[in-house]
């Protein structure tokens, strides 16, 4: 996927195989017409990068963050920690235990850390929260969540269920 120039949402992940679970939130964003970068930027094998990329983040012009990773998931703690822009973690489905290891290295953070967790694996809903953050202070963004929710609950009317 081809990044955007002056990105205000950045999407960050500990491994190439988390992409395909947090492209879902660039594909959001790109829906919304909000510029985004995608990186991969580690934890544990890139560490310096990563304290970098979380400390330069608010001046490069970042409002948001989307953090990713599985299993050992420091990636979002660790970035939240280096900036006071919001940080979004979403966490990857691991193999040994399903996500479960991901989800609580990542929702657990000490007091004054604050890290937003989404669902096991739901970078869909991680941009989407990503978005209303920016749409507090911009209208256009928050036209299209409500034109969005109009139309996810027009298709949750038109489902039917039945007895057969
Ligand atoms: C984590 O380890 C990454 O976020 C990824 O979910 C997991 C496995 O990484 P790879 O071994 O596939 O690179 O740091």
């Amino acid at each position: 996927m081809k990044e955007d120039t002056s990105p205000v949402i950045g999407i960050i992940m500990g491994s190439d195989s988390d992409w395909p679970t947090m492209r879902a939130a660039a594909e959001i964003c790109r829906e919304f017409g909000v510029s985004f970068e995608a990186r991969v930027v580690s934890a544990h094998r890139t560490p310096d990068d990563m304290t970098t990329y979380a400390q330069t983040a608010m001046e490069r012009g970042l409002k948001v963050i989307i953090a990713g990773a599985g299993g050992a998931a420091h990636l979002p703690g660790m970035a939240a920690s280096h900036t006071v822009l919001p940080v979004i973690g979403v966490p990857v489905t691991s193999k040994a235990l399903n996500g479960v290891d991901s989800l609580l290295s990542i929702v657990q953070m000490p007091a004054g850390i604050p890290v937003a967790t989404v669902a096991i694996g739901n970078a869909r809903n991680a941009g989407l929260l990503a978005l209303q953050i920016l749409a507090i202070s911009d209208a256009s963004i928050s036209e299209k969540l409500l034109a969005f929710r109009r139309r996810i609950a027009a298709e949750s009317r038109s489902k039917v269920v039945t007895l057969e």
